[in-house]
């Protein structure tokens, strides 16, 4: 027996997918038995992950991407399951995080004239018009399997889509009937759909900006994401150094530039206030970034010259995006900084301009450290504050150590006070649908099992994560993680949100804005339930060093996961 299905499942072990993020249901006999058929005849098949929740699945296989850079499997219910991937796949598109997602589609005969006909109530119930349109806005492609006889041809193309730049997810349907039609197996011809080549700047272009950079006062980059392929951050930090640029992180996704470097320049989020380093700034090289400022806060002199590097710079998913740069340039961050060093190496900076540029970052640096080091102090009467418990956790940091950060008002408190140096050590969704820390948690410590993963999450988030999934799939496939909550007793953030737009109106007065979770869950007592999970909670800045060892020592030595639930001052 070898059908349609069974050629997916060849064509996903020919592109190397390990595992399979499943939600199932009646569209999937043919895959269910398939797999079955493949582990009764010993045919190497991608492991099946059991999802409870598919925003849970497909979060775990956008974790797994960020931390191994080798996109995954996940199958869902015809169109219901698709809708209930949620925000996962705003997130996986805005982070360009690639996958190959499958659903199966409703019988398309009523009678019983195809084997998958229907005979179950729901599949009348569950036929849509667009099935595929439910996602198509965030799919690099999508499209339906309509035969067995070319479907590892589809599911090749779907994933050179999902491996070129700009990355990110793909969607696949197909039919009860289409899945089962029996099929001859046909050879691996998966070498034939490469990912397209990184583009690379003109030569026109590398003259400009290094010429630029070069003269420039206070040169700055501006990035976001540059660290997401963490092979540009090497290229980053030598042109940096080599020029005196100063570094600013605009809403960082991941280890950009090391922080303990004298020439980097903290991260902006939503802070209310112009940034100074970005206003002092002549020469400016924006480089993957969504949003490199908030003009209506913050924003670059006139006067500065800006270039634009990013392999998408139009944002063609972005309704209204602008810059005023001079130069635009599509091309891939580590190619083009190559390349900018390399013509560097033919045309040398001026050295005594050079050590000016970085002795003013350097100061700047200095300054910005003693602020940070201030925060950190142990707040007087037992108070507990985000940046005390980060310090402290900082100090147990160790190179076997990934972090996912989701602490949405404590974003930057997180990479402020982590302070992170290692290329790849840190991971965000990219994007802004709440709830992908716990299934990224779970995807990242399978992709690297070695590591110790610590997730960082705002009472809320936790709560979007859909706990009960993610702690049942940590003990069930042995993907234990460190997960830390800013308990805040609810969302701050939308709370903050409206006192910016009306400092002083009903809301600024009023006793509660609905934003509270009170009477507060009891968040370790969740994680236990679902899955075993050990926990604590913590509220006086006292107990933080020995909870946090404890946690550290459950999650590697007992292979449990390790919620600590720390109380902050309310939001
Ligand atoms: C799926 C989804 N629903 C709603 C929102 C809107 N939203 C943005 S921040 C936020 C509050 C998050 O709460 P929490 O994680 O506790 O962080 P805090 O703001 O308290 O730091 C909400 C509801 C969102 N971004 N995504
Ligand atoms: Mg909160």
């Amino acid at each position: 027996m070898y059908t349609t299905s069974s050629a997916f499942l060849d064509a996903l072990i020919e592109a190397n997918i390990s595992f399979i993020f499943a939600n199932i249901g009646s569209d999937h006999p043919a895959l269910v038995e398939a797999i079955a058929e493949a582990r009764a005849s010993g045919r190497k098949i991608p492991e099946v992950i059991t999802c409870p929740n598919e925003m849970v699945g497909m979060s775990a296989a956008h974790g797994y991407w960020q931390a191994s850079g080798v996109p995954q499997a996940v199958v869902v219910h015809v169109e219901c399951g698709t809708q209930a991937l949620a925000g996962a796949v705003h997130n996986a598109a805005k982070g360009r995080a690639p996958m190959v997602i499958f659903a199966g589609a409703s019988p398309y005969t009523q009678h019983g004239e195809l084997k998958g006909s229907r005979n179950e109530f729901i599949q009348w119930i569950q036929d849509v018009h667009d099935q595929r349109g439910l996602v198509r806005g965030y799919m690099k492609y999508d499209n339906e399997l309509r035969t067995g006889r070319n479907v590892k041809e589809i599911v090749h193309r779907a994933l050179q889509f999902a491996n070129s730049d700009p990355k990110g997810p793909v969607y696949l349907m197909g039919a009860r009937e289409v899945m089962e039609e029996e099929v001859e197996p046909t050879p691996n011809d998966v070498a034939a759909w490469r990912s397209i080549e990184p583009a690379a700047l003109s030569g026109r272009g590398v003259e400009q900006i290094g010429a630029a950079l070069m003269r420039a006062r206070r040169p700055l980059v501006v990035t976001s994401f540059v660290g997401r392929n963490p092979n540009a951050v090497a290229p980053l930090t030598a042109l940096c150094r080599r020029l005196g640029i100063g570094v600013l992180e605009s809403v960082p996704n991941a280890m950009n530039f090391p922080h303990t470097d004298p020439l980097y320049q903290g991260n902006q989020w939503n802070h209310p206030s112009q940034n100074p380093v970005l206003a002092d700034a002549d020469v400016i090289l924006v480089i993957d970034s969504d949003v490199p400022w908030i003009p209506t806060v913050s924003k670059p002199a006139d006067s500065a010259r800006i270039f634009h590097i990013d392999i998408d710079p139009l944002k063609q998913q972005m309704p209204l995006w602008h810059i005023k740069a001079e130069g635009v340039f599509r091309a891939d961050a580590e190619t083009a900084l190559g390349q900018i060093n390399t013509w560097l190496d033919a045309n040398p900076a001026d050295d005594v301009a050079v050590q000016a540029r970085a002795d003013h970052y350097t100061c700047l640096h200095a300054a910005r450290a003693r602020e940070l080091a201030a925060l950190e102090r142990r707040p007087e009467g037992g108070a507990m504050t985000a940046e005390y418990l980060i310090a402290r956790l900082r100090l147990l940091a160790s190179d076997d150590m990934l972090f996912l950060n989701e602490g949405i008002s404590n974003y930057h408190t997180v990479f402020n006070h982590l302070a992170l140096d290692r290329p790849g050590s840190i991971f965000t969704s990219g994007g802004g649908s709440l709830g992908w820390n716990g299934g990224a948690a779970l995807g990242v410590k399978m992709a690297q099992p070695n590591k110790t993963v610590i997730a960082l999450t705002g009472d809320g988030s936790f709560m979007f994560t859909v706990p009960s999934s993610v702690h049942w799939m940590a003990r069930r496939y042995a993907a234990p993680f460190v997960q830390i909550i800013f308990n805040n007793r609810g969302w701050k953030s939308p709370k903050l949100s409206t006192l910016a737009v009306h400092p002083d109106g009903y809301a600024a007065h009023a006793n509660q804005l609905d934003t509270s979770f009170e009477p507060v869950p009891d968040y370790v007592g969740v994680a236990a339930a679902a899955g075993g999970a050990w926990g604590r909670q913590i509220r006086d800045p006292a107990e933080v060093d020995e909870a946090l060892a404890e946690a550290l020592h459950i999650v590697r030595e007992e292979k449990r996961c390790a919620v600590l639930d720390v109380w902050l001052d309310h939001h």
